[in-house]
Formats: structure tokens, sequence, C-alpha cells
């Protein structure tokens, strides 16, 4: 039998919680020979919710689950961990500022980070998912002394995979024939979906799909495609981001398929002349576990001025919880 894979997630019993735990147990994250031992992490108030998910996974007997740890201790729940996904976060109350939620949030992810750091295996790979994601990484990644800066990233896949799927739905043509997809900045409404590289059945994007309804419908689309799935189900999307968050690990852990690009939140190196440091989404391709940006692309005027403002929102994001980043 291979070497089980430690795989802590918190927020797990939560309505994306709940939607990736399952899939992960039944081997949908690294695949059908891996073992992997689950780790769930609540917040007390949660934790007989919690002991419910773990009666259901019990219950399913798959053949991948190996231990199964249900707990609100953070140094249990990280022990060990070769993967994390860090998807519970506080929501955003009615009345509460912006500042308010960074804050509160602050407190949460400076905790994850010293605790990934002190009790998770030594090249555990951090995806973060609650809101603000890419600043939460920011901080989580800030309160890890023992954790490198290419260790914690933010999910910008549930984002991606919307603009191919916009982009399916408008052609007409399979969403597995739709490449180089790329959304870059915060996962906010400043975030840009960009198809400068796209390729669509291997023609240009632009030879397929009209630039004024890129700029003036799809931009727009993908942005508020979250808010939209809130006002017709009533719930923020669940398995569409626990779906992501397997895709993004599972590139960054056994490398991209097919040769495409993924996009993710990560420390920025200063390509693109993105500020140094921000957690920023940018085209990435991974390989045995190594994430390179694909840093060579030309942007023209409009992309610049787009990642600009993204890289703005980031930067008061950033001064806000400055008290966070030791
Ligand atoms: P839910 O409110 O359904 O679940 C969150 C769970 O996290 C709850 O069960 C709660 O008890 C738990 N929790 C809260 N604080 C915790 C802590 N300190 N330690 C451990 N657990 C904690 O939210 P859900 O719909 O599952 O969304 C989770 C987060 O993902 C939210 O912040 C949401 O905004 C964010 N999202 C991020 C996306 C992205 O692309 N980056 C897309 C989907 C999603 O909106």
């Amino acid at each position: 039998m291979k070497k089980p894979i430690t795989v802590a997630i918190t927020g797990a019993s939560g309505n994306i919680g709940y939607a990736i735990v399952f899939r992960i147990a039944a081997g949908d994250l690294f695949g059908p020979d891996q073992p992997v031992n689950l780790h769930l992490i609540e917040i007390e108030p949660a934790l007989l919710a919690l002991r419910g998910v773990e009666m259901e996974l019990r219950d399913c007997a798959f053949p991948t689950m190996n231990n199964l740890v249900a707990t609100s201790d953070l140094a249990e729940g990280f022990s060990d961990a070769d993967c994390v996904f860090l998807i519970g976060s506080r929501p955003r109350s009615k009345g509460m500022e912006r500042s308010d939620l960074l804050s509160v949030n602050g407190v949460i992810f400076k905790q994850m980070g010293k605790n990934i750091s002190d009790h998770a295996s030594k090249d555990v790979k951090v995806l973060v998912v609650g809101n603000p994601a890419n600043t939460n990484a920011l901080i989580t990644l800030h309160n890890g002394p023992n954790l490198q800066a290419h260790q914690v990233t933010s999910m910008m896949r549930l984002d991606q995979n919307r603009a191919v799927n916009t982009l399916a739905e408008k052609t007409r043509v399979h969403s597995s024939a739709i490449k180089n997809v790329i959304v870059w900045g915060n996962h906010s409404n400043t975030q840009y979906p960009d198809i400068n590289y796209c390729r669509i059945n291997n023609a240009a994007a632009f030879d397929v799909v009209n630039i004024d309804w890129y700029k003036e419908i799809f931009i727009d689309s993908v942005r508020k495609r979250g808010a939209k799935i809130i006002e017709i189900r009533g719930l923020s999307s669940a398995a569409s981001a626990a779906s992501a968050a397997i895709d993004h690990m599972r590139d960054w852990a056994l490398g991209v398929r097919d040769n495409d690009w993924v996009s993710m939140g990560i420390y920025s190196t200063g390509s693109y002349n993105i500020t140094e440091g921000l957690i920023f989404s940018v085209p990435v391709f991974a390989d045995e576990a190594k994430v390179s940006i694909i840093d060579d692309l030309e942007l023209n005027e409009f992309s610049q001025e787009m990642i600009k403002q993204s890289e703005q929102e980031l930067l008061a994001e950033r001064d806000l919880v400055r008290e966070y980043l030791p």
C-alpha cells in the first residue's frame, strides 16, 4: 500500500467543506490508488455538525480513505498535513465594514499560519479559499515562519473555470477545447479574466469571439457569476468551488495537464511589474509539484490597466491588515 497523504480541511462542515470532503475521500484529488488521511477542522460550535459529516464519511466505506480526524484543535488538525485547504473563514455580516471583515479574518489566518508552520509537514501545500482569499493567504504566509513563499496560494480556479465555461457556452465548443485562459489579480470584482492568449479549438480566441462582447459582456459576467448563483440558487457556490479547489491542488501536486496554464494566487516576485510580496493571481504551469509563472507574455494597454486596478485593491487590503503581517 502507498503511504497515505494527509489532507487537512478547515470549515469542513460548511457549504464547500461538505462538498469537498467526500470527493477527496473518494480519491478525486490524488487518484484511486492513493490512500488519504483526512483531518477535518471546525470551530467548536460546529463540532456536532462535523461529527455528522464524519459519520457519513465512515458510512461511505471509501477504499481510499485511511485515518479520519475531526477536531477544533489546530495543532491536531494540521499535524503532519501534506496539503491544507483553508476554507473556513468569517463571512461578512450585516453592517460589517470591509476593514472589520479583513480584521476578524486577520485573527483567524494568523492562527492558521502559525499552526501550519508548527505542525504540518515541511513541504506542505496550502490553498486558501476563505475570503478575502488573497489577503488571507498573505496573512497565513507571514505568520508561518517555517513556510516558504511558494507554499501558500489562493484560489482563482473557480474564476478560471467560470471563464472557460462562459466561452464554451458562447462558442458551443466543449470546455476541454478551450486553453490558456487567464484570470489575473484578486478574487473579487477587480479580477481580470483575460483571453488574449486563449485558444479555442486551436484558433486564437479573437478569431472566434468578438472583442466588444469580450470587453462589454464576458469580463463582467465572469466577475458576477458568483452573485448570479446566489441570486438563483439562494446559496453561494459550493460544489463548483469544491471542484475548483480540487483542480487547483491536483494540478499543483501532480502537474498541469495538456500543457495548459492555470491561474493561481501566488506570491508575487515582481513579474509583470506587480508589487513584490502580494498574493496575486497569474498564469502558471506546474510540473512535479513545482509552480512556474508564465512570465513572458506581452500585455496590451487594456490588460495592463485591468491588472493595475486589481493590484491597487490588493495594496489597499494589505494596508488594512498591516498589524497581522509581521
Ligand atoms: P460556510 O459559512 O457554509 O462554511 C464555512 C465554515 O467554516 C463553517 O462551517 C464555519 O463553522 C467554519 N469556520 C469558520 N471559522 C473557522 C475557523 N476559524 N476554523 C475552522 N473553521 C471555521 O461558507 P462556504 O460557503 O463553505 O464558504 C467558505 C469560504 O469560501 C467563504 O469565505 C467564501 O466566501 C469562500 N469562497 C471563496 C471562493 C474562491 O474562489 N476563493 C469561491 C467560493 C466561496 O465563496
